[in-house]
């Protein structure tokens, strides 16, 4: 019998409970997912994004849909008044419209708010405090869920646990993160997140990278770092690939390596346990990944992006029940 949990908010792990309850569940909504399609009548979800996505917006759409709700998405840079963020700003520039008005109007509008605000590099302090995603939560009024905020990417993490779920031979598989070269500086969310859900888990948890693009030790948490990535990738079953620019000091937000031996290839792979190769997508080829890897018989990053709609039906199912609480 699984012990069914509402939640008011999902902005990171901890929102989710007990993790093998969530992943049960979700287990039971990939059998069925239109199972809970009356819950959501009448209800409307509103999808604020602030930046790009292919995934989140067609898979949290569709969750939504599975569960009947009504949705209406906005693009921010795309049609709607360009917003100042800031308070105590005098307005005179090109900006009709401030976040404090514009956040409780779309919360008249609907009953769960997800959010997508992505880091901006300007200033640590203000990604690290979440000030966007906080604001909603906020002054929405409403239930605010992360679509990828500044520091974390729940729904992906989620979905990545249900995928390592479905794909592990063994209770504890070993699992590498490691960071790959990109041309353009990413935030560290998608990573932040991941480590965030693999130390919830009992897990053999590994992240390598080259010097200087240590996380948040916040997110580190007990996993163990290795700088070596050919040692790290020894005998492991799960490599989640993913670029991130650098946390620590001076150098937030920077690209410190170009290095293109950190490219997941067959090299790499070959000291691995077979292991299975991640990546939450999108991404660039021969920069991160190989073609003859992300297109080999052990790449699972279609059935990992299908799992993100099996999140989200699980996360908007439980958001929508503790509208009732
Ligand atoms: C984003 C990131 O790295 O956070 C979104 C990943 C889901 N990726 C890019 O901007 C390419
Ligand atoms: N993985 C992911 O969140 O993809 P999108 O940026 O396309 O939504």
């Amino acid at each position: 019998m699984i012990n069914r949990v509402s939640m008011k908010q999902f902005i990171s792990v901890r929102d989710i409970g007990d993790l093998k309850a969530a992943v049960d569940e979700a287990m039971e909504m990939k059998k069925d997912r239109f199972k809970y399609v009356e819950l959501g009548r009448n209800k409307t979800l509103l999808m604020i994004f602030f930046n790009s996505s292919l995934r989140t917006r067609l898979s949290t759409q569709k969750a939504a849909y599975n569960l009947g709700m009504n949705v209406i998405v906005l693009d921010i840079n795309q049609g709607a008044w360009k917003l100042e963020t800031e308070r105590g700003v005098v307005m005179d520039g090109d900006k009709p419209e401030h976040l404090l008005e514009a956040i409780p109007v779309m919360g008249c509008y609907c009953d769960i708010i997800g959010v997508r605000s992505f880091a901006r590099f300007e200033s640590r302090d203000y990604d690290y405090n979440e000030t966007i995603l906080n604001q909603f939560i906020r002054y929405s009024g409403k239930p605010v869920f992360s679509m990828e905020a500044a520091t974390r990417h729940p729904l992906q993490s989620f979905a990545d646990l249900i995928t390592i779920e479905e794909y592990k031979t063994k209770p504890r598989p070993k699992v590498v993160m490691t960071w790959a070269p990109h041309p353009r500086p990413l935030p560290q969310a998608v990573p932040n997140s991941f480590a965030e859900w693999m130390n919830a888990t009992d897990y053999e948890f590994v992240i390598t990278h080259p010097r200087g693009y240590e996380l948040d030790p916040r997110f580190v948490g007990d996993a163990k770092v290795e700088y070596d990535q050919m040692k790290a990738f020894e005998g492991a079953d799960f490599i989640y690939a993913k670029n991130w620019a650098a946390y620590m000091g001076d150098n937030y937000g920077q690209i410190l390596s170009r290095d293109r031996s950190w490219t997941v290839d067959s090299r790499q792979m070959s000291v691995t346990n077979n292991a299975y190769f991640m990546h939450c997508l999108p991404v660039r080829r021969n920069m991160i990944v190989a073609d003859e890897v992300i297109e080999g018989p052990r790449s699972i990053v279609i059935p990992e992006a299908a799992n993100r709609e099996i999140s989200a039906t699980v996360v908007l199912k439980r958001l929508l029940e503790g509208l009732k609480g």
